[in-house]
C-alpha cells in the first residue's frame, strides 16, 4: 500500500489550516476568562471530531472482545483492530502488519524491547549507546536491563545548549562492545531533528541493533521505517491526535521472531499446559490479554486524518511556526536564554527567562490562558548536562496560529516586566 510517507511533497494545494482548526472542539473555549492557546502538543495533542466520532461509533456499534468470540460483535471488534494494524503498518512503511505490535504507548514500547529482547540478546559486558537527550523512557528501561545483565550504559554528548548531537566520536562508540542504540528522533526538550537514517545505517553496518524513539515524530512528519532502517520504532498514539493508552512499537520481522514472549496470559499463546505454554508468533505474542481496542480504532482514524492533510504539509507548518516563535522570542528585551539549534528545529521553544523560574512562567502565562509546561519535561540528564534544573516549554501543533504565538511572545514580555519590575 502506498503510504503518504512514500509518495512525493503534495504542493499543489494550500491547506486551510483555520478550517482545519475548527475540527478540534476543544480548542474554542476560554481559559480563566482568556481565549484557550494550547501550548503543550510534546506532552499531548487535541483530538479532532474524526477520532472522537470513531471511538464514540466503535462503543455504540462493535464493541465487543477480539480474537475469541465467533459472534457478529467479536468478529467486528477483532476486524477493526486488525484493521488498525495494517494501517500503523502503512503509515510507517513496514513491510508487513506482523510487525506491528500495539502496546501502550511509547514507553510501554520501549520496555518490551529492553525485556524481550535485551534479556535475550545483552550479556555482562555488553554496552547499550543512548544520547544525552532522551527522555527517562528511553533511559530508565535500559539502566534495568543493565542491572539484571551487567551490561553498561554510554551517552553520546549533546553540544550544550545548541542541542546537536556530538557526531564526532561517534564510530568509536559504537564499536566499542554496543549491542544496541537507541535514539530519540526528535527532542521533547530542544527540538533537535536527529539524522536518524544515517545513525541507523552507521550502526547497522556494525551489526547493532537500533530503536529510534518517534514520540515526538511520527505525528508530525513522515515516517518509513525502511528508509530510516532500524530494528525498533516507538510511538504514542496520544501525541499524534489519537487517544491515551495506545502506542505502537514497530519491530523487524526478524527479530521480532527470535524475541521471548514480554509479558504473559490470554491472547499470546497457542496451547497451554500446567507447566508450560507454547506462544503465537509474533506481533500476537507480545500482545497477552485484552488490548485497547477503542485505542487503536481511535488511532486508526488519527493516521486517516494526519494523511488526509499531509504529513509533509504538517512537518513544513510545524517548523514555520518553530521558526517563528523561535525569532518571536529571541527579540524579547528582558533577557531570555534558548536551547535546541538555531534553524532546521522541531516546533517547539524551550527557554529560560532571567531571573524567573520556569513554573512561574507557566503559572502567569495559565492565568492568561496560555498552557505552556515547565520542567525538567522527564531529560534530568539533559538539564544537569545544560546547567538548569528546568526550562519553560511552548509546543506547537498544527492547529495552533502565528496570531497564538504573537500572544505567547507579548504574555512573555508581560512577564519579564512583572518580575523584572
Ligand atoms: N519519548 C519522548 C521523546 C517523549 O517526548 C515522550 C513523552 C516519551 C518518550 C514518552 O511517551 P509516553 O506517551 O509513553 O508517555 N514526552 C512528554 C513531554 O515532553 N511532556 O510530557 C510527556
Amino acid at each position: 500500500m502506498k503510504t503518504d510517507a512514500t509518495a512525493p511533497p503534495q504542493k499543489k494545494k494550500a491547506v486551510d489550516w483555520v478550517t482545519i482548526r475548527a475540527d478540534f472542539p476543544i480548542l474554542d473555549q476560554e481559559v480563566h476568562g482568556q481565549p484557550l492557546i494550547y501550548f503543550d502538543n510534546a506532552a499531548t495533542t487535541q483530538k479532532p471530531r474524526a477520532v472522537l466520532d470513531a471511538l464514540r461509533r466503535y462503543y455504540e456499534r462493535d464493541n465487543a472482545n477480539v480474537h475469541r468470540g465467533i459472534h457478529e460483535l467479536s468478529n467486528r471488534a477483532t476486524a477493526a483492530f486488525e484493521a488498525a494494524r495494517v494501517r500503523a503498518a502503512a503509515f510507517v512503511n513496514a513491510r508487513s502488519a506482523q510487525e506491528i505490535i500495539f502496546t501502550r504507548g511509547t514507553t510501554e514500547s520501549i520496555n518490551l524491547v529492553a525485556q524481550a529482547w535485551g534479556s535475550h540478546n545483552v550479556k555482562a559486558g555488553n554496552r547499550i549507546l543512548l544520547t544525552e537527550m532522551e527522555h527517562h523512557s528511553n533511559i530508565v528501561p535500559w539502566q534495568l536491563l543493565a542491572e539484571r545483565t551487567g551490561a553498561k550504559l554510554v551517552y553520546l554528548p549533546v553540544t550544550g545548549d545548541i542541542g546537536l548531537l556530538d557526531l564526532s566520536h561517534f564510530d568509536q562508540w559504537l564499536a566499542e562492545g554496543t549491542k544496541l542504540f537507541a535514539m530519540t528522533h526528535i527532542s521533547n526538550s530542544l527540538g533537535t531533528i536527529n539524522p536518524v537514517s544515517e545513525l541507523c545505517a552507521r550502526a547497522r553496518n556494525l551489526g547493532i541493533t537500533t530503536l529510534v524513539d518517534a514520540a515526538q515524530s511520527a505525528g508530525h512528519r513522515p515516517l518509513d521505517v525502511q528508509e530510516i532502517g532500524c530494528d525498533f520504532l516507538a510511538f504514542s498514539g496520544h501525541k499524534m491526535c489519537g487517544p491515551t493508552g495506545i502506542g505502537v512499537l514497530y519491530g523487524r520481522q526478524e527479530v521480532l521472531e527470535e524475541m521471548p514472549p514480554y509479558q504473559g496470559g490470554g491472547e499470546m499463546i497457542l496451547n497451554v499446559d500446567l507447566q508450560q505454554s507454547t506462544w503465537k508468533h509474533a506481533p500476537h505474542k507480545f500482545e497477552a490479554g485484552t488490548p485497547d481496542i477503542s485505542g487503536a480504532v481511535g488511532l486508526h482514524a488519527a493516521m486517516d486524518y494526519l494523511d488526509a492533510i499531509g504529513r509533509h504539509k504538517i512537518a513544513a507548518h510545524d517548523q514555520e511556526l518553530g521558526a517563528y516563535a523561535y525569532a518571536k522570542v529571541s527579540r524579547l528585551k528582558g533577557g531570555i536564554r534558548l536551547f535546541g539549534p538555531h534553524i532546521g528545529r522541531a516546533g517547539l521553544v524551550s527557554f529560560l527567562l532571567k531571573d524567573v523560574h520556569a513554573h512561574d512562567v507557566v503559572t502567569v502565562a495559565d492565568q492568561r490562558g496560555v498552557a505552556l509546561r515547565g520542567g525538567h519535561h522527564c531529560n534530568q540528564p539533559l538539564m544537569r548536562k545544560l546547567g538548569v534544573e528546568s526550562t519553560a516549554r511552548a509546543s506547537f501543533y498544527f492547529y495552533n496560529t502565528t496570531t497564538e504565538i504573537d500572544r505567547f511572545s507579548e504574555v512573555l514580555g508581560e512577564i519579564q516586566n512583572f518580575f523584572g519590575g
